[in-house]
Parts: C-alpha cells; structure tokens; sequence
C-alpha cells in the first residue's frame, strides 16, 4: 500500500525585496510541519517559491532602472540561498515566471471561462498599488487628503477595462463549504473573520490589468494580463504539473495545507476556492494564517548588524537554536515578537541546560564507566517505565498539536518530557549507584539514553541538524529514525559501541562588550 499524500505550501514570497524574518518564520514553520508528516510516514511534497509577476514588482524595478527579470532573478536566488540556510526540506521550489506555470495560469483561466464566471466591464475604484487590491469606497477613508484602504495603504482612483471573475455567485456556496468544513480556515479567529466578510456579501472581482504588460497574457485577449491573484494562487496547481492529469505530481492535488500569514487569509478562503470550485476542481483541506513575528528593537551586538536579516540571525545564534526558538516561543497563530534575551533565554535553559545536558552527563558516565557502549539494563523501576512511557506519549500529544499547527504544543509536549528526564536522572543519582549497585546504575543511564534517543527523534523535524548529532551519539541507524521507531521495539541494544560523547548545544556566551575608543 502507498503512504498517504501530504502536499504543504507556504505563501510564494514577493522578490520585490531580500528575505525578511516574516519569510523565514514561515518557512521554518512549515518546513517543521512537512518534516513531521514524513517521519509519520506520509508521502509529502513541499512546496515554496517566489511571486514574480505584478505592479509591486514592476515599480521595484523601474525605481532601480532595471527590468524586473533581472530583478526577480536577482531576489529569487536570495530566497532559494534562505531556504539552504534554514535547512528548509522543499520538493520544489515555483517561480512564477517559469513557462509551466504560464501553461497553468491559462488552463484555470479558461476553465472558469468555460463556467461562465469570466466577463468583460469596466472597472472603475479605489485602488491600492501597494496591496494590488480594488476596494469599496465604504471600505477607504480620508486622512489629511489622503485616502487609505483597510490595510491603511494609500488608495487611487483608477478605471480601466477589466475581466471579471463573477465572484458574488460564490458567496452562498463558499459559506455552506466552511459549514461543511469547519477546519478549512485556521486559527479560529480567522474563520470568524472570513466567514462575516462573505456573509456581508462579496462583489465581482476584477481580475485583469491593461495599464502594464508584465504578467501573464490572458488567453484570446493579450492586452490584457492577469490580476497577480489570480495568477500567484495557481502555483500551488502548476507545481503538482496541472492541468496535465498524468503528470508525476498530479496526485497531490488537492494540498491539504497552504501556510500562509494572516494579512492575506482573504485571498486563500475566499478567492482560491471559488476559482477552484468555478474551474471544478478539487479544493484544500486547511488554510493556517499565522501571526506576524515583529522586532521588539531589542539592542543587539554591534557586530551582529541588523538582526531582522534571517541570514545575520542564523549566523550569529545557530539555526536549530532560531528555529527552535521561533517554533517554541511564538504560539503559532498568534503575533510574536523576538529579541535577543528570548533567543539566548532558549537556548540556554531548554537546549543546552535541558537537553544538552541530559545527553552530555548520561553518556559520559557511559564512556567512563560502562566501557563507551550500551549499557545493559536489569528489570524496569515503576520510575524507568514511567519515562520510558512518557516518551512515547510525547509522539501522541505532538501529533495531536501539529495536526493543528500548534507547533509550540508540540515543542512543549517534548520538552516536558526532557524535563522530567533530568528530575529522573537527579533522583536516581547514577554517580552513587556506581559503588553500591552499578548493575542498577546501568539501567539507569540505558533508561535515561533510551529516553533520549526517543526526544531525539521526536525533535528532528524542529532541529533537523542537532536531532541528526544527538541520533549519531546513541549510534542510532540512519534509516531507524521516524516516528514509528520511537516505539520499545527499536530501543537501544545493550552492547553497541557508542562515539565519543560531544556538546550539541552549546550554551550561548555573551560577547565581551566592545572596547569604547
Ligand atoms: O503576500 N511575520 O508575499 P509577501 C510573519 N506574494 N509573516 C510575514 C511577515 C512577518 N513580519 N511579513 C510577511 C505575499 N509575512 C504574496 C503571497 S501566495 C499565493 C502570494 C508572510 O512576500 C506573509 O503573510 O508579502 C506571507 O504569508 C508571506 O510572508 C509572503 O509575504
């Protein structure tokens, strides 16, 4: 039988600009998820990339006298470098300006063509370059002669030819497909938000611009390209090969998660389904829009420079300890924000004290005592089955969270356990049973690495690089480590040679403050 299909988006970042924290948070949190899915032996395809076409685009560019080719290769290759540098386990990485993903954006164009919810009007309305969005006149207001739009940018008034996507004819459909589907839009506050905004009735939308040319052409009518909506949600259909039905990836569509930020959960529960429903085609199982990290303007090290850049952040902290610390202290769903203390406060007292230590004291006492190999265990105390047991309900409490995308949850399920590890391993003083009963002393360390390698595999999918050293450490088979090998059945073999002991985690130092001049 094969696995389960797993298909997992994040947003496609506009190139307009470098990689920033939001980016990076994203994809580190969906890259968690994807990875958790596979060591649950799911069949996954992870999909990120970039949205390359669009006014944003189009004005970054001519700003720079460049074209905005050159300036989305030049941005891309940035984002494909973040994703390298987060340790980011994509299948595939879309760009929008790829002739595949020409070939999809016509296919659903015609396809909702043929539906008859594509007409041509006029378009007339307030109109903010910076969100590539028309609003209503209800929905803009005037501060000191400037008018602003629900997101507070600057708002014109503009009137041109324009397609239509006959969006109103979906509310009604769209309201009975999140009652039939009430985990289709997460968190909850989002679902509440959507489902008023349909409910207070939804306009046709216009969904072509004649005033530039650089997008895709509508097909039959060329002056014309396609709103940059339209044309960045299809990258999820173009990267599973639609509309060929034969291609490899076919198979994976529907997505069953696209990870996106809050400010554009609009587009994703209201629009993408009603095109996907007009083409007739398959709809997602979940839309997540998370919070948005912000910078609490903390004051950093000098030689750090400006800590927003994921690449500055990465290098100066250790990546696990970046995701870690995002996916732990963030709740996913919710705002957050970062600074230096919060970063080194994780890294210090959950990696290095909790974890770190807990491998480094029982496995030296292994190297010393035990002859550096597994040591042998005698009959379990009521105390060893409790954390051995703990251990593997942690993978029950995980699941349950990332199917919710709480990856602090989950994170927190773990830790608890390396917690009560070091309370076991504390009250049972192994150092003391090494004259007065090393044979209990043996299970003692065993119970405690076994717990270890069980946390080990438990962590790879929000430490991928760490989890992999700690695995090596207990001599772990590089194929004995998903999640069905946390089970008893795969526990440490007494007797197997181990490496040297070494640090996973070191602790954060703070650097010697500069010498003033
Ligand atoms: O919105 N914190 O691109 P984008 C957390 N191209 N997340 C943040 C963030 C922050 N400070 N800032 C942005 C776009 N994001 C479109 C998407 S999808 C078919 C097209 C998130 O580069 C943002 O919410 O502005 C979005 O999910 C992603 O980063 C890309 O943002």
């Amino acid at each position: 039988m094969s696995a389960d299909k797993f298909f997992i988006t994040t947003a496609i970042s506009y190139p307009n600009g470098r990689p920033h924290i939001g980016h990076a948070y994203e994809l580190i949190a969906t890259d968690a998820l994807a990875r958790f899915q596979r060591l649950d032996g799911k069949d996954v395809f992870f999909l990120t990339g970039t949205d390359e076409h669009g006014i944003k685009m189009l004005q970054t560019a001519r700003k720079e006298g460049i074209e905005p080719k050159e300036l989305a290769d030049r941005n891309a290759a940035e984002f494909l470098r973040m994703a390298e540098v987060l340790n980011a386990s994509n299948d595939d990485f879309i760009r929008t300006t790829e002739a595949r993903h020409k070939l999809a954006c016509q296919a659903i164009w015609k396809a909702m063509e043929a539906s008859g919810d594509i007409y041509k009007g006029g378009y007339a309305g307030w109109y903010s370059v910076r969100d590539e969005a028309y609003y209503g006149e209800d929905e803009t207001e005037v501060r000191e002669g400037v008018r602003y739009g629900p997101q507070g940018t600057p708002v014109e008034w503009v009137e041109e030819e324009s397609y239509f996507f006959r969006l109103s004819a979906y509310g009604d459909r769209l309201l009975a497909f999140y009652g039939e589907n009430p985990d289709f839009i997460g968190p909850i506050e989002r679902r509440n938000e959507i489902t008023s905004f349909v409910r207070s009735g939804l306009k046709d939308l216009s969904v072509s611009r004649t005033t530039f040319d650089w997008g895709i052409p509508v097909p039959g009518d060329e002056k014309h390209v396609m709103y940059v909506w339209v044309d960045a949600l299809t990258n999820y259909l173009t990267a599973t090969g639609y509309p060929d039905p034969n291609a490899p990836r076919a198979g994976f569509w529907p997505a069953n998660l696209h990870v996106i930020g809050k400010d554009i959960t609009r587009f994703h529960a209201i629009y993408w389904p009603a095109f996907l429903m007009s083409a007739n085609l398959p709809l997602p199982g979940r839309v997540f829009g998370h919070g948005f990290v912000f910078n609490r303007g903390e004051k950093m090290s000098k030689s750090v420079g400006n800590v927003i850049d994921p690449f500055s952040l990465v290098a100066h902290y250790g990546l696990d300890q970046v995701r870690y610390f995002l996916l732990r202290e963030v709740p996913f769903g919710q705002d957050g924000s970062y600074s230096h203390e919060a970063i080194v406060n994780r890294t210090n007292a959950d990696l290095a004290n909790d974890l770190g230590n807990l491998a480094q004291r029982s496995l030296s006492m292994i190297a010393k005592n035990c002859g550096g190999v597994v040591p042998q265990h005698g009959a379990a105390a009521p105390q060893d089955e409790a954390i051995l047991l703990a251990a593997v309900e942690a993978l029950g409490s995980a699941r349950k969270a990332m199917g919710e995308q709480a990856t602090h949850h989950a994170l927190a399920s773990i830790f608890a356990v390396v917690s009560e590890a070091n309370r076991y391993f504390a009250g049972e003083e192994p150092w003391a049973l090494r004259k007065t009963d090393p044979a209990r002393m043996e299970t003692v360390l065993w119970t405690t690495i076994e717990v270890v390698r069980r946390v080990g595999i438990l962590c790879q999918p929000f430490m991928p690089e760490s989890s992999a050293k700690l695995l090596d450490l207990l001599a772990v088979d590089t194929d004995a480590r998903t999640f069905a090998h946390v089970a008893e059945e795969h526990a440490l073999k007494p007797g197997t040679p181990l490496p040297a002991p070494q640090g996973v985690f070191p602790r954060y130092v703070e650097a010697a403050p500069e010498a003033s001049q």
